[in-house]
């Protein structure tokens, strides 16, 4: 079987990749390493945060609200519950970026929302105790994605617009020249006309030149059951990103399963390769999770109920990586997100879908994300 494109990596944003091209009419074959859905990587752990008053660029807010479009249509492809509105709270010092950021994105993009003291919050959502001179974005549309089960909503819709997907199959190497693409695997080998890189924290291993710029961390996520649940119902707590003198944080309501989810952002700073990672979540762990939540959620830091490990992959701007490869136009190279992108992989899986098809251009704006020498370490 001949393939138009060829995908390397089915998580969050290969899954959606594989259904945009797939429903465009094209050949699609995504190879997996592990299983489908997997926790090797940064999709798992079922929920993943979406809110539009984005404090790291007001250069994504229209692609958010395309991931959300592309989210309520998967939704509506597949029937099953993907994006879960409870309202997001960006909060820090008054002068933070957390807070100063997500206003910004708010007013330039004239979004909806509300700016609340660390008090006002702790008031109108009592599962949080802000520092009471705080100062919070609240947006109503925020909420998360369901990500594992959006990855297997993904492929379902792939699969049944055409694509062949493959589990458990690791690549060996993959070549490109001339239009062609040719992948081998630990199975065999596939060519096709396009080739789509979306390997998350394995990106430097398959990618040279994204070695140095691709950098895995280890983050380790907690859930903890809240003494009072009431107060971490999706209804009453909004999701959040909190930068406190600790660090920068994040958290959900409980969903799913039990305990209020939270991490700090660059857990211990531990970075490594994506294979040398330590995957047990220890009492160290633990101890910096819970000494966070005990100081501004205490009503949800009961018995611990889960500690997971997860990756980010870190570029030096913190930006994500989105375009053709410099030295071959054949190859999409999509990811690392630098643990902030699986809210758009649903979009991200259209801006492939473009780059991928055609002639490879997008309406998508992607000119901040591509990989040219405005990119620290993406000079040459
Ligand atoms: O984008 O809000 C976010 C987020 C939380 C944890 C990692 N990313």
């Amino acid at each position: 079987m001949v393939y138009d494109v060829i995908i390397i990596g089915i998580g969050g944003m290969g899954s959606a990749a594989a259904w945009q091209l797939a429903r465009r009419g094209q050949r699609v074959l995504g190879l997996e390493r592990f299983d489908i859905p997997h926790a090797m990587g940064s999709s798992h752990g079922i929920s993943r945060i979406i809110r539009l008053p984005y404090h790291e660029d007001p250069a994504y807010v229209p692609l958010l609200h395309r991931a959300y479009e592309l989210w309520r249509e998967l939704e509506a492809e597949t029937r099953e519950e993907i994006l879960v509105i409870t309202g997001s709270i960006d909060a820090s010092p008054e002068d933070a970026r957390t807070f100063q950021g997500a206003l910004a994105s708010a007013r330039l993009h004239r979004l909806d929302h509300e700016v609340l003291t660390g008090a006002e919050v702790n008031a109108r959502f009592p599962g949080y105790r802000l520092p009471a001179a705080h100062r919070a974005v609240f947006q109503a549309q925020g909420g998360l994605v369901a990500s594992e089960r959006a990855i297997v909503a993904h492929v379902r819709a792939a699969q049944a617009a055409g694509a062949t997907i493959r589990a458990r199959e690791a690549v060996r190497g993959w070549e490109a020249s001339g239009g062609r693409v040719s992948v081998t695997t630990d199975q065999g080998r596939y060519e096709a006309e396009r080739l789509v890189l979306t390997a998350g924290p394995w990106m430097g291993d398959l990618v040279p030149l994204l070695k140095p710029v691709a950098i895995p961390e280890r983050q380790v996520l907690a859930w903890l059951q809240p003494t009072r649940p009431e107060l971490f119902a999706r209804e009453r707590f909004p999701v959040f990103n909190l930068m406190v003198e600790e660090g920068h944080y994040y958290g959900f309501p409980v969903y799913e399963v039990p305990g209020f989810k939270f991490g700090r952002y660059h857990h211990l700073g531990e970075t490594t390769a994506a294979d040398a990672l330590r995957r047990e979540p220890d009492e160290a762990d633990e101890r910096l999770l819970r000494s966070f939540s005990e100081r501004y959620f205490p009503d949800g830091s009961g018995p611990t109920m889960a500690l997971r490990t997860c990756l980010f992959t870190n570029t030096p701007d913190e930006h994500f990586i989105l375009d053709h490869h410099p030295d071959h136009p054949e190859v999409v190279l999509a990811s690392p997100c630098s643990g902030h992108g699986y809210k758009f992989c649903s979009v991200i899986g259209e801006v492939i879908a473009d780059l991928a098809t055609g002639d490879g251009t997008t309406r998508h704006e992607i000119g901040f994300l591509r990989a040219g020498p405005h990119r620290p370490g993406l000079a040459a």
